[in-house]
């Protein structure tokens, strides 16, 4: 059975790499397991048809066979299970990797998110100078401890895992702000994910379909 995996039809960063679909296909390929991708309109994404893939009608979606998932974390952690390269053998060093997953999606990317919307939705909004200042400093709150944490490691706990590549994928979104010059521990390792050949498979996959979809006229 071939995995099948949904994506934006047309990229809303341009094929920048930031939807989440990227960190998909970034464990796909540090598995080396081959994917399709279904490429899904901003209006199909409410459809029944999608819905029933993820009732909250967004990307990714991952499907393989009769097993239909959401959610990066679950898909991650999925494709990291069955698949030698994103998770070690050893019970504990499992474990641990696991929960850099958790502090990635429910620590990490909270207030990444808060600040993307502050800035690209509310942007406009009059209070919106006095509350971005509040916001990038509840980010700092938490880039200054894992900083801390990584130290001059390469990766979060020993070799690289399912953990970095969540945390990494998620500190990807950051880049806009300027916020990640400001812990260059943190920014030599968010390159050093970025430098991984799956991650640049990844990355192409994604641009390079966006590249030629762009150029074509809107139907
Ligand atoms: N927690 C979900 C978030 C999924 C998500 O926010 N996907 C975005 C694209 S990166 C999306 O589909 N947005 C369109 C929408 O919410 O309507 C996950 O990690 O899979």
């Amino acid at each position: 059975m071939t995995i099948i995996i949904t994506a934006f039809e047309r990229s809303p960063d341009g094929g920048k790499g930031l939807a989440r679909d990227t960190r998909v296909r970034w464990a796909l390929e540090e598995t080396g397991q081959p994917y399709e991708v279904r490429l899904v309109s901003i209006d199909a994404l409410k459809e029944p048809a999608h819905l029933a893939l993820n009732p909250f009608g967004q990307i990714p979606t991952y499907e393989d066979g009769d097993l239909a998932l959401f959610e990066t974390g679950a898909i991650v952690l999925h494709i990291a299970g069955r698949h030698a390269g994103l998770l070690p053998d050893d019970a504990n060093a499992r474990a641990r990797a696991i929960t850099w997953m958790f502090a990635a999606l429910s620590t990490i990317e909270p207030p990444i998110l808060e600040l993307a919307n502050a800035t690209l939705l509310e942007g406009d909004k009059p209070w919106s100078g006095e509350r971005l200042p509040l916001v990038r400093d509840r980010v700092r709150a938490r880039l200054g401890p894992l900083s801390s944490r990584l130290g001059g490691a390469d990766w979060l706990d020993g070799a690289f895992s399912a953990g970095d590549l969540m945390m990494v994928s998620v500190l990807l979104r950051l880049k806009p702000s300027g916020l990640l010059g400001e812990f260059p521990a943190l920014a030599a390792y968010v390159g050093r994910g970025e430098a991984r050949p799956a991650y640049r498979r990844a990355f192409e996959a994604q641009r390079a379909l966006y590249a030629t979809i762009h150029r074509e006229p809107r139907p």
